[in-house]
């Protein structure tokens, strides 16, 4: 069945609580991520206590749709909700997390970064909020973590050589190794097969896209722009790559609003999909291919949108205006 991208004008939410029960649900989802945000720092690995009234109901997974970080006063609310704006869900409340996350291949766990230990580091949990576990321990910011398609390994960028490189280690956080050895490397993405891994790199004077095998042989660029290239994804059947650039608004390097574009994986026919005056970031390809998720804070401050592969039919799916919506990532299709 293809996606709906209308929104819904009164969102629905539900929370889950860490042994995966739907704790409560109800209307008025923005009122309640504020709620969530103020509320007391929680441990994820402690079970949530039911807030409100409402049904309990056993959910056996989490909902399909799209996981993204509601951020306040250093407060990260992780949440989920459909692509269509309904059904909004907290996985968990953690203070002192601002990053990006990604999803095991079946779903279960998501690995994320946390300062909580002092320091950037890596972490994995179940989504439901419960068996937190640190993956790196160096006092170097550990940052950006990306699973493989097979869920075998994880590849993150960290400063721990004393520059910022590319860095796999096995999804239990054994055989930790540095793939990358150009100054400097970061942002890693997998290819759908899990042979390549592209990232971001400055290593010839600007930001560009590149791709390498995933052991770290035979780098390649990808973008040839003054402008700052970053922020790639690679579409699930492996024939795309999107990124973010400020290539068409004249500034070099840093400066000037992004634009989310589209490449064919070899580099061929650049073609931007967006045309805003404000940011859009961070955007992410859907299971099925079919539609992109991004964030944007051309309505004020950042919330979540949906579009068509083609750039077509953007969708604002979420509505915070005291809290910056960051990192979607797609739930795998179970
Ligand atoms: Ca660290
Ligand atoms: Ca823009
Ligand atoms: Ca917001």
């Amino acid at each position: 069945m293809a996606r709906q991208h209308s929104l819904r004008s009164i969102p629905h939410f539900i929370i889950y609580g860490a042994n995966g029960r739907v704790m409560a649900e109800g209307r008025n989802a923005a009122e309640q991520v504020r709620r969530w945000l103020g509320a007391e720092d929680r441990q994820p690995e402690k079970p949530v206590e039911a807030e409100g009234t409402g049904a309990a109901a056993e959910a056996t997974s989490l909902p399909a749709g799209i996981a993204f970080a509601s951020e306040q006063d250093e407060r990260m609310a992780l949440c989920t909700i459909d692509p269509d704006g309904g059904d909004l869900a907290r996985v968990a409340l953690v203070a002192g997390e601002r990053t990006r996350m990604d999803f095991s291949p079946n779903g279960g766990k998501v690995v994320f970064n946390s300062k909580r230990d002092g320091n950037w580091e890596v972490y994995v949990m179940d989504t439901a909020g419960t068996n937190l576990v640190r993956l790196t321990h160096h006092p170097a910011d550990d940052l950006s973590p990306a699973w493989s398609p097979d869920g075998s390994k994880i590849a993150w960028q960290s400063k721990r050589s004393g520059t910022l490189q590319i860095h796999a280690m096995n999804s239990d956080g054994t055989d930790q190794t540095q793939l990358t050895h150009v100054s400097w490397s970061y942002e890693p993405f997998w290819s759908p097969d899990g042979s390549k891994i592209g990232f971001t790199s400055h290593r010839d004077g600007y930001f560009e896209i590149y791709v390498m095998n995933a052991d770290g042989t035979n780098p390649a660029r990808l973008t040839h722009s003054r402008g700052r290239d970053f922020g790639a994804d690679w579409s699930p059947d492996g024939s795309k790559i999107l990124f973010m650039s400020n290539r068409d608004t004249g500034a070099t390097r840093i400066g000037g609003e992004t634009e989310i574009y589209v490449m064919n994986a070899d580099g061929t026919k650049q073609t931007r999909l967006t045309e805003h005056p404000r940011a859009d970031l961070s955007a992410v390809w859907s299971p099925d291919g079919e539609a992109i998720a991004f964030v944007s804070d051309r309505d004020g401050d950042r919330e979540i949108y949906v579009m068509t592969a083609d750039g077509a039919n953007e969708v604002n799916i979420t509505n915070s205006p005291e809290a910056q919506d960051n990192y979607p990532a797609w739930l795998p299709d179970q």
